[in-house]
């Protein structure tokens, strides 16, 4: 593990409280000299008589000049959070006081640590394995609850040890798989097949599950795009107001009010929901600006996760023909039912059942719309069980599945031994690469932890 990075034996310092001013600021400093280093700013004790665990009061001193008035908490290795010697300074949540500080430390010979370092040691150290660090990222970027719970069981270790304990099962296959190479000529079977093939079959459900889950998983972590798409007027930025309760578009009776796109987010029972209020569309325009609108309007209905069609019942038009293609994430809205209705008492006709009709103008008539955008987005999705939301893993589990259907396929096929076993090593791998319990490529690491932020 040491050869992915050089530096990691540095003791590292940062700021791990965000930017700003705050009643408190936190500088966490890791490594085998954090004790030392950090004892050249504390004079008031002799931190290395002190009991792990405890917290300690006195004065951060830069030579003669006192800088604050601090409270250590001391963790000794590996009973810390990166499984290394850990001091956490709480300062007073100044930036002035916390930069000096930082600057003290570093000049006293602790190295500014760099964005997820803290965590990345965590993984180096084996505190915690990659899906768990990933989930890291994922809780302090988390929008809403259920993007916060699902890191957070991943956190917990929720399906990697599942996962490893079928890869360990593997193992015990391949290396019987071997032996039967050694013994090619004899032609003996040490692998018994059946178990092979039940434990196959095991595999194959859980990746199918975990994969499953993504939809679900992505959905949650990312939002769900709902793209508000109709005819110019049909009161699509009305609708926009409507659902997120403030007045954020313009609204007018002037048919292509909305010109360019306006985004915003909304969260319903915990689902992320990024709401697209379009340029209203229509066939024909000579206005480029118009037709530059009515272009991106397109482009955002595909783009989008569900799409909104808000009709006009004051002046029903026909779709466009283009919507066809998106019927299963369309959810339609009629709209204006109250001049609809209006209209019809005072020209004495009944008025026929509408469905899905809303009145964008009136909160009340559109809950139903919130409803059905929720059960859109988790359509079809599993909701209980384990939930993959990060792409490196569903990738790895799509692999994985792809190698575990040539290993049966080829034990079907009764291909010879060391054929197979080159597929199931390609399937040990990807397995492993989820919970990164084999040596993960340099660069997928650095990509990982750089999307962290200083400080974590
Ligand atoms: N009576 C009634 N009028 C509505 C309703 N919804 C919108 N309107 C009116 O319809 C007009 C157009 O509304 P907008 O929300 O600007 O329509 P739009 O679809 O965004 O229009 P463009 O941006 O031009 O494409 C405005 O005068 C709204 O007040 C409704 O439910 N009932
Ligand atoms: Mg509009």
């Amino acid at each position: 593990m040491p050869s992915i990075l050089s530096d990691w034996k540095d003791t590292i310092a940062a700021i791990a409280t965000p930017p700003g001013i705050g009643g408190l600021g936190i500088i966490r400093v890791s490594g085998d000299e954090a004790y030392s280093i950090v004892q050249k700013i504390f004079p008031s004790k002799n931190l290395n008589e002190q009991p792990p665990n405890t917290i300690h009061f006195g004065l951060i001193k830069d030579k003669d000049e006192i800088l604050d008035e601090v409270v250590l908490s001391l963790f000794k290795n590996p009973h810390s959070f990166t499984g290394e010697d850990v001091i956490e300074i709480s300062c007073h949540g100044s930036p002035y006081i916390l930069q000096q500080v930082l600057d003290s430390l570093i000049r006293r010979g602790a190295r500014m640590a760099k964005p997820g370092e803290f965590t990345q040691r965590a993984f180096l150290n084996g505190k915690m394995d990659l899906a768990q660090a990933e989930a890291v990222a994922d809780i302090i970027n988390a929008e809403t609850q259920a993007a916060h719970d699902t890191a957070m069981n991943q956190l917990r270790g929720g399906f990697s040890q599942e996962l490893n304990s079928l890869r360990e099962r593997l193992i015990h296959f391949t290396a019987l798989l071997e032996l039967e190479l050694d013994f090619s000529d004899e032609d003996v079977e040490f692998a018994d097949r059946t178990q092979l093939n039940e434990l196959l079959n095991e595999i194959d459900k859980k990746t199918e599950e975990l994969i499953q889950s993504f939809a679900l998983g992505n959905a949650i972590k990312k939002g769900v795009s709902v793209a508000i798409i109709g005819r110019p007027n049909a009161g699509k930025s009305t609708l926009l107001n409507a659902l997120l309760n403030e007045e954020r578009a313009i609204v007018s009776d002037i048919a292509g009010t909305t010109r360019d796109t306006i985004e915003e987010t909304l969260n319903i029972k915990g689902i992320l929901f990024r709401l697209i209020d379009t340029a209203g569309i229509r066939e024909h325009t000579s206005d480029t600006i118009e037709s530059m609108g009515i272009e991106r309007s397109k482009q955002n209905a595909e783009r989008a996760g569900i799409i909104i069609n808000v009709r006009d019942l004051m002046n029903p038009e026909p779709d466009p023909e283009w919507l066809e293609t998106y019927q299963s994430k369309l959810i339609e809205v009629n709209n204006k039912l109250d001049a609809y209705t209006k209209k019809m008492e005072s020209e004495g006709k009944p008025i026929p059942p509408v469905s899905n009709g809303i009145s964008a103008k009136n909160l009340a008539t559109i809950q139903w719309l919130k409803d059905a955008l929720y059960d859109k987005a988790l359509s079809g999705k599993k909701t209980d069980g384990a939930i993959v939301s990060n792409v490196r893993h569903y990738e790895a589990l799509l692999k994985t599945r792809e190698s575990l259907l040539a290993v049966k396929s080829g034990l079907e096929q009764g291909l010879p031994v060391d054929l197979i076993t080159i597929d199931v090593r390609r399937c040990l791998h990807y397995l492993g690469e989820i919970t990164g319990v084999i040596e993960v490529d340099r660069d997928i690491l650095g990509a990982i932890f750089s999307k962290f932020c200083i400080g974590k």
